[in-house]
């Protein structure tokens, strides 16, 4: 593929891409094959153990501006919801896809995360007494605090568990692209699931990327005053996912706002344009112990456009207190309410439950 370098300064000129635009003039991510015959294998089996599962996205993508790339934009997201969130349903007994950023927080191992809780700092090296009557002594021990040893025991016991179940498959992205091929990829494979399959899309996704045709092979180079790069639009690639590619999968979208004026609007105007189930719409500041829940309010109300917004949808507000209780992590709340919802929908047959 030609690839027009993109000199200094010069303006790229921005465009919408629709989905198919976008997969027929985009490449694949080089693992994707691969990724698919995991993600294929996994689903077999759980569908013959009776799990339902769910695809949990996480972290944030970048969209790269070179093709040797040396500088990207990224998009704000620890992990820290979406890996959370993946451990609540597996207790709950899903089997889970973890579609995560790469090196951003997974499930289990986020309790020790380098930056907050590092595991080197809970170890002790323990020297064994030496012999007087030997020469040789044994090797040093390593042991754990005592104080971390609850929760360590814990977080391993669940671990191991999961291990040997089976229930759990980490998938690797990095850039938006290699974000939007995995999930189409993923999303059209869990159609053998019916309406077992919940999709739960906490990675932060950027909405603008610069396409490969467009992109600098090389560094951009500094020097000749600033630089102008205007971006094309992310193809809005909720609407192919709940009207092709799951036709019946129950599908949560989260929305981040940072006026939280916002927040119920951009939800209602989410749901209304892709017909989906549930967006969860958090405020960046607040989303650690506040979010809110909106969803149609019938199965006939997304698709009524005279019904005024406020008496097509509903929001529930679910807040944590973590004065009262530091240790509370919202994901619980967040994953028992929408256990309960798709459990409806699986028994209902109905396109929406509220
Ligand atoms: C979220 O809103 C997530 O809850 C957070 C989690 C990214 C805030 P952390 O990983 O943060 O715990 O640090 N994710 C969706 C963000 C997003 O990009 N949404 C798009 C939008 O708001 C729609 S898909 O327009």
């Amino acid at each position: 593929m030609a690839t027009p370098a993109l000199p200094d300064g010069d303006t790229v000129t921005g465009e919408s891409f629709s989905a198919d635009k976008y997969f027929a003039t985009q490449p694949p991510p080089p693992s994707l094959e691969h990724d698919v015959a995991r993600v294929k294998e996994f689903l077999q089996r759980q569908l013959k153990e009776q799990r339902k599962v769910v695809l949990v996205t996480s972290g944030g993508t970048t969209v790269p501006l070179e093709l040797n790339v040396v500088r990207f934009l990224d998009n704000f997201s620890a992990g820290t919801r979406g890996a959370t969130s993946a451990e609540y349903f597996l207790k709950a007994g899903y089997a889970v896809i973890f579609m995560h950023r790469q090196f951003s927080l997974q499930p289990f191992s986020r309790h020790y995360s380098h930056s907050t809780h590092p595991f080197l700092d809970f170890l002790d090296v323990t020297e064994p007494p030496t012999p007087s009557s030997s020469s040789s002594s044994a090797p040093p021990d390593i042991t754990v605090r005592p104080s971390e040893r609850v929760q360590l025991l814990e977080v391993l016991s669940a671990y191991k568990a999961v291990q040997r179940a089976g229930t759990l498959l980490t998938l690797t992205f990095v850039t938006v692209n290699d974000y939007l091929w995995l999930l189409r990829a993923v999303s059209q494979e869990m159609g053998v699931l019916g309406r077992g399959c919940l999709f739960y899309l906490a990675a932060a996704v950027s909405d603008f990327f610069l396409p490969r045709q467009k992109m600098s092979v090389h560094k951009i180079q500094s020097g000749k005053g600033s630089l102008h790069i205007e971006m094309d639009q992310v193809p809005k690639i909720l609407k192919p996912l709940v009207d092709e590619w799951t036709r019946e999968g129950y599908i949560v979208s989260f929305k981040l706002e940072t006026d939280e004026g916002l927040l119920i609007p951009k939800a209602r105007q989410a749901l209304a344009r892709y017909g989906h189930q549930v967006v969860i719409g958090n405020d960046l500041h607040r989303r650690k112990f506040e979010v809110v829940f909106v969803s149609p309010k019938s199965p006939h109300s997304a698709s009524e456009p005279s019904q005024s917004p406020s008496a097509a949808y509903e929001e529930t507000w679910l807040r944590i207190d973590l004065e009262q209780n530091p240790h509370k992590e919202i994901e619980e709340d967040i994953v028992a309410e929408l256990v309960r919802r798709h459990g409806l929908w699986v028994d209902g047959g109905a396109r929406t439950v509220a």
